[in-house]
């Protein structure tokens, strides 16, 4: 068990400038992503890709394997599913204030946390299918960032070991029929040291890449938010057991929608009485 603990939460704000943050925010919302460096420090990632590894193994005894068939073609891909429920790690990692900071920019106050999962890219590891995070969960036309993926990178991350590949410019992609033809030809990697956060939003057309080396895994962790609206990709109710999600903060429950009371619901400010909506006017008055 481990946690990013009070000190890291309050040491980010020494170690990532406020303006690299505010920098990073508005390259998001123009082009659909950025890059921040050194938001965990080398021991951090380090001792989080350990914890990682642990919650595969965990994973891989409750689902019976740590490949997804129809996501990736081969099992050289470890996915591990459900991160929050193994590791309080990854709770605070989910809940970083950082990550929750950007979030709350591109998304809006309101959000929910629609997935946490991993991808672990070992040698011989290949591509999923091309994709933007918002066309798996909504019609088209994507006109809107109700999406943002914060991708923590826990090893060095470089074309070779499987960077994610992106198409510059397809967060304005609004249709199927704007991904050009040459698609493939125009994938570029988000290459990041370990203890970067890559942030892209749900309109980036992406897929994983080939790990074409002998011997270096490329791990990241994908905490995927959504606007409120949004039906999550994961129930978390059925899939955290009640006694698990006691340990989880009030925020956390509420961000993954684990709430009975419809506290969630996303314009809760417009249930007002009619009355109130529409006080009655005054009669006015017959005295001249
Ligand atoms: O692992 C990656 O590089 C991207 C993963 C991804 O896009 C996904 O799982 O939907």
């Amino acid at each position: 068990m481990g946690s990013l603990g009070a000190s890291a939460h309050n040491s980010y704000h020494d170690r990532i400038d406020p303006a690299v943050t505010q920098a990073a925010i508005e390259h998001t919302r123009k082009e659909g992503w950025a890059v921040i460096p050194d938001v965990l420090t080398a021991e951090e990632s380090k001792h989080a890709l350990d914890r990682l590894w642990e919650a595969a193994r965990k994973y891989k005894e409750q689902a019976g394997s740590n490949y997804i068939q129809y996501l990736d073609p081969n099992e050289n891909n470890v996915r591990v599913a459900d991160l929050p429920m193994h590791e309080r790690l990854f709770c605070d990692m989910v809940e970083h204030p950082l990550a929750v900071k950007i979030v709350q920019e591109i998304i809006g106050e309101n959000y929910l946390i629609s997935n946490m999962s991993s991808n672990i890219a070992r040698p011989g590891s290949k591509s999923m299918a091309l994709h933007s995070d918002l066309s798996l969960v909504t019609p088209e036309p994507w006109q809107d960032d109700w999406a943002l993926n914060v991708i923590w990178c826990l090893t060095d991350v470089t074309y070779e070991n499987g960077a994610t590949l992106y198409i510059p410019g397809s967060q304005a992609y609004q249709k199927m029929s704007d991904i050009p033809k040459n698609a493939k030809s125009l994938l570029t990697p988000f290459e990041a040291k370990a203890g970067s956060i890559v942030l892209m939003t749900g309109r980036v057309w992406h897929t994983s890449g080939s790990n074409i080396t002998k011997d270096q895994d490329r791990a990241l962790v994908l905490s995927y938010y959504t606007a409120p609206f949004l039906k999550p990709q994961m129930n978390w109710s059925l899939r955290i057991p009640q006694e698990k999600a006691k340990e989880f903060s009030p925020s956390l429950i509420k961000r993954l929608g684990m709430v009975k009371d419809g506290g969630d619901i996303y314009n809760i400010d417009a249930l007002k009485y009619l009355d109130e909506q529409y006080p009655d006017e005054e009669e006015p008055s017959t005295n001249s």
